[in-house]
């Protein structure tokens, strides 16, 4: 039923975006509903919109799932504060998907440079693409649904980053736990309060000098024992690594890189400078395999000390100045004439200084990649500096640690990242309607392929309070990235930052996430097997109409719906259930049980600040377990599985190892029935070798009516 064809334009580098193409197609077919005319510079594509059909896709923006209106600026940019009006951030995916009444297509452009997407912005019915290249690869996709097209996609674009089963942990971080006492004193603190947590992060204020593969030894001395008594208490450690490359001599990475010629240039064919964090720095040309192979191996320095999980910041990249852009901003600043009407910004009657002031993009045509062809623009290129990092750390990592999984986000991606690493979504704030955002951006960027993703919970910029902190707690719960982090400047914000019943209600949350981490693992292990998103937005699963307006609700999986709460002061969510019946758990802890059956429809339902609004879809099921303080530290025995039967269903549970690269995934399959009210249950391990990961398995199931079944099944571990 699907159909993907490949039409090559002008003769495009391989960016590895695509992990398997299609043979291209010998010429244009003209009977293809896209129009096209080319400039010495840009290739134009339009396509005219019914008056129903809405756009998905194109990764981490700002706007809502259904991209029709507004225009996208496909190009990497760190976008600070996160205000509806940024069109470029970052993680932006030349990847569409068009739904029409009773077809669907996709679009995938293979192209390194900017593109920009009118989505029926400067006319409504019709969708512009603009990329700024004449060399690129196009993949158009036919299909009957979104689900054929995500499929196909994800068969040319690879499955998606399957991190270790930690990551499905909470994880705790600030810019940054500044030594190593502070880092022990939140380590104290998870565990003392017995409030789960599975990960620590650094950032840039461990390093020296913000040097990369480097520590400061003054704030944390001796690191390898630091580190060994952090791991020790069942704790992973993030180290933050940058781009950007500290000009200082005798530094290795430094001296190595400029003997090597590692370096992006500058038009002249010297080492470009700009400056970031350490001042000074060079950029590695990571679009080189070598290059990549030699910032590969430099993950080492961490991997011999047990460290294997890593955060990738700052890689569009972000460049703060230039050298050359303080020049001519001094130079700006003394011949500014003050009675002069031009120098000042008539809009903020401010003087006019923005164009030499802090803009990346500003220096990307400034420096140079050296590729097959000769030296190239960055700006042509940019869209891949990030992408090409990633590849350097997980090829390196897979090579230090065989068949080792590694834990790796990124702020910036593109198509290809997918495969490789999991995505953080930036600088957002801490506003509420950030909690909506985040809402759009993981669900975006699942429909992308990016799998494993998540916002900064409590808002990176400025100060959350501590109701905001608890609803975004409890929307976190149910992403698959579930990391608190905050600013410098920002208020504490940690999970006892705020009032003791504050610290309470968070605590609940995170348990209950740890009492559901092995059904969202098996979720997600389910969904990266079937190309299919993890975290969906509601129309996906449904047939009915007006769902694709959803952007406040959201699937886990085929089986859960979560409606969290995300309105200041708000004790109550209204709620649309979609063509079912559903099994409703106002949920604060994990072993208070208070599920009630739904009909499909749209409910105004009562929700206290410790609540959160689960839904199991009917004849679906979730299973929980005991929750730990982190994974691994217990032998879990039992599983509870939930769930409302009409007539019958059948539920597969997956696990594997969590660790390793090519770990078999084990399945149980139940088959529960309910015939004349009595409940019965059948399972079957797939492959029979299984070993199933716990003895007793403890039925609690639901008729429409309500009524309650309960059973059990032991299963034999050997
Ligand atoms: O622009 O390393 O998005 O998470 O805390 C600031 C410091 C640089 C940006 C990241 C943020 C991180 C911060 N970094």
């Amino acid at each position: 039923m699907t159909e993907t064809r490949l039409y090559r334009f002008g003769s495009p580098d391989q960016t590895d975006s695509i992990r398997h193409q299609p043979q291209p197609e010998k010429s244009w077919n003209s009977s293809v509903n896209l129009q096209y005319y080319q400039t010495f510079n840009q290739t134009n594509f339009s396509l005219s919109l019914n008056p129903e059909s809405s756009i998905y896709g194109l990764g981490q923006n700002i706007g809502p799932i259904n991209r029709r209106g507004a225009t996208y600026r496909l190009f990497n940019m760190q976008a600070r504060p996160q205000t509806p009006d940024c069109r470029a951030v970052n993680g932006p995916y030349a990847f569409s998907i068009i739904k029409n009444k009773n077809s669907c297509q996709g679009i995938l452009i293979d192209c390194p440079a900017e593109i920009n997407f009118d989505c029926g912005f400067t006319k409504p019915d019709l969708l512009s693409i603009c990329i700024e290249s004449l060399d690129f690869d196009l993949y158009l996709i036919e299909g009957i649904d979104v689900k054929d097209i995500l499929k196909e996609y994800t068969s040319l674009t690879g499955k998606s980053y399957l991190p270790p089963k930690w990551a499905f942990g909470f994880q705790q971080s600030r810019y940054s736990y500044m030594n190593a006492k502070e880092v022990q004193e939140i380590a104290q603190n998870f565990r003392s309060r017995q409030i789960p947590c599975d990960a620590i992060y650094l950032d840039i204020d461990y390093m020296e000098d913000y040097k990369v593969f480097t520590v400061d030894p003054e704030p944390f001395p001796n690191f390898a024992n630091f580190t060994k008594e952090i791991q020790g208490q069942g704790f992973h450690l993030i180290p933050i690594i940058d781009p950007g490359v500290k000009i200082e001599s005798g530094y290795s990475v430094y001296e190595e890189g400029v003997s090597k010629g590692y370096f992006c240039k500058n038009a002249e064919g010297q080492d470009y400078i700009a400056a970031v964090w350490p001042s000074l720095i060079h950029f590695p040309d990571f679009l080189r395999a070598e290059v990549r192979e030699w910032w590969g191996n430099l993950y080492k320095f961490f991997t011999d000390l047990g460290i294997s999980a890593f955060w990738n910041d700052m890689n569009e990249p972000e460049i703060f100045y230039s050298p050359d852009s303080i020049q001519q901003l001094k130079k700006r600043v003394t011949e500014l004439d003050y009675t002069a009407w031009r120098d000042l910004d008539p809009i903020h009657y401010k003087i006019n200084l923005d164009r030499f002031m802090l803009n990346s993009e500003t220096f990307y045509p400034d420096f140079f990649h050296q590729t097959p062809t000769g030296l190239v623009p960055h700006q042509e290129l940019h869209n891949l500096y990030g992408f090409k990092m990633l590849q350097a750390a997980s090829e390196g990592l897979q090579k230090l640690n065989p068949n080792q999984r590694y834990f790796l986000i990124s702020r910036s991606s593109m198509l290809g990242v997918n495969r490789l690493a999991g995505v953080w979504t930036g600088d957002n704030s801490s506003w509420w309607e950030h909690l909506k955002l985040n809402i759009q951006m993981v669900i975006s960027l699942n429909l992308c392929g990016v799998l494993y993703s998540g916002s900064d919970i409590g808002g990176h910029c400025g100060n959350a309070d501590e109701e905001l902190l608890i609803r975004w707690t409890q929307l976190g719960a149910f992403l698959p990235l579930f990391r608190n982090h905050t600013e410098k400047s920002s208020r504490r914000q940690e999970p006892w930052a705020y009032s003791s019943t504050a610290t309470e209600i968070i605590k609940d949350v995170i348990t209950l996430r740890y009492a559901l981490i092995d059904y969202l693992y098996s979720e997600f292990l389910k969904a990266r097997e079937q190309n299919l998103p993890f975290i969906r937005p509601v129309f996906l699963e449904f047939a009915e109409a007006g769902l694709d307006e959803i952007n406040d609700q959201f699937l886990c999986g085929a089986s859960l719906m979560i409606a969290p709460v995300i309105e200041p002061n708000a004790r109550h969510r209204t709620i649309i259930l979609p063509e079912f019946n559903w099994l409703y758990w106002c949920a604060s802890k994990h072993d208070q049980y208070n599920f009630q059956v739904l009909a499909p429809g749209i409910h105004r339902l009562l929700v206290a600040l410790n609540q959160i609004p689960i839904f199991i879809k009917e004849n679906h099921l979730i299973l929980l377990t005991e929750p730990e303080q982190f994974q691994g530290e217990k032998i879990k025995s039992e599983a509870i599985i939930i769930g409302l039967i009409n007539q019958e269903s059948s539920f597969t549970f997956y696990y594997d190892d969590g660790v390793t690269i090519n770990s078999e995934i084990q399945k149980i399959k139940f088959k529960v029935s309910l015939k004349n009210k009595i409940l019965e249950i059948e399972q079957q391990l797939l492959p029979i070798t299984a070993k199933p990961p716990y003895q007793n398995f403890n039925f609690m199931i639901y008729d429409l009516a309500g009524n309650q079944y309960y059973k059990q099944i032991s299963l034999s571990l050997t």
